[in-house]
């Protein structure tokens, strides 16, 4: 028995013609305006055959407050970056915010070998305004790199670019607040 909400995941695998585009994905490509989120971003393969030691996530604007999961064997590092428009929490204006995620494998031991998959999870909270955002990951290997950083020039349809930046879609939440 398949649960009810993957019914709409094995409608598009269905439609799709040739190879399904594992690449990077969200494990939760929705979630609902101003709640807290957790972007679980999936790799689902190397470089042509060559294992991942590094990933970077460029957290889109909006995405407030970000704290990376730590990862058993790989080390992190956070950008920050000072805000356009900064925000108040919890009563204090937040002018500068992490940008940037990194995870990079403290040996070769913790190397993500082509045949496997692993997640790379990152907790924020979402914006109140519904609409999509892009996660732009950049995926080292040994030999070669991946940018999934394209974005289509208008909607959300990713369809024959090589490369897409990993979209999340901010829904409408009537009751939307500042929740954790
Ligand atoms: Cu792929």
């Amino acid at each position: 028995m398949i649960p009810k909400h993957h019914w709409p995941l094995l409608l598009a695998w269905a439609g799709l013609a040739g190879p399904a585009p594992a690449h990077v994905t969200l494990e939760q490509p929705k979630a609902a305006a101003g709640s807290p989120y957790k972007a679980v971003l999936r790799v689902a393969h190397g470089c042509e055959g060559s294992p991942t030691h590094t990933v970077t996530v460029r957290l889109p604007e909006g995405f407030r407050g970000a704290r990376p999961m730590p990862k058993a064997g790989w080390t992190i590092a956070i950008r920050k970056a000072a805000l356009d428009r900064p925000y108040d929490s919890h009563g204090r204006s937040v002018t500068e915010d992490v940008v940037e995620v990194s995870w990079q494998a403290g040996s070769r031991e913790a190397w993500l070998d082509d045949a496997w998959y692993d997640e790379f999870s990152v907790r924020g909270q979402l914006p109140a305004q519904a609409g999509p955002l892009w996660f732009k990951v950049q995926q080292v290997c040994e030999r070669g790199r991946w940018d999934w950083s394209e974005v289509p020039a208008s909607g959300t349809a990713t369809q024959g670019l090589k490369a897409p930046a990993v979209l999340l879609e901010v829904m409408p939440d009537a009751g939307a607040g500042h929740r954790h």
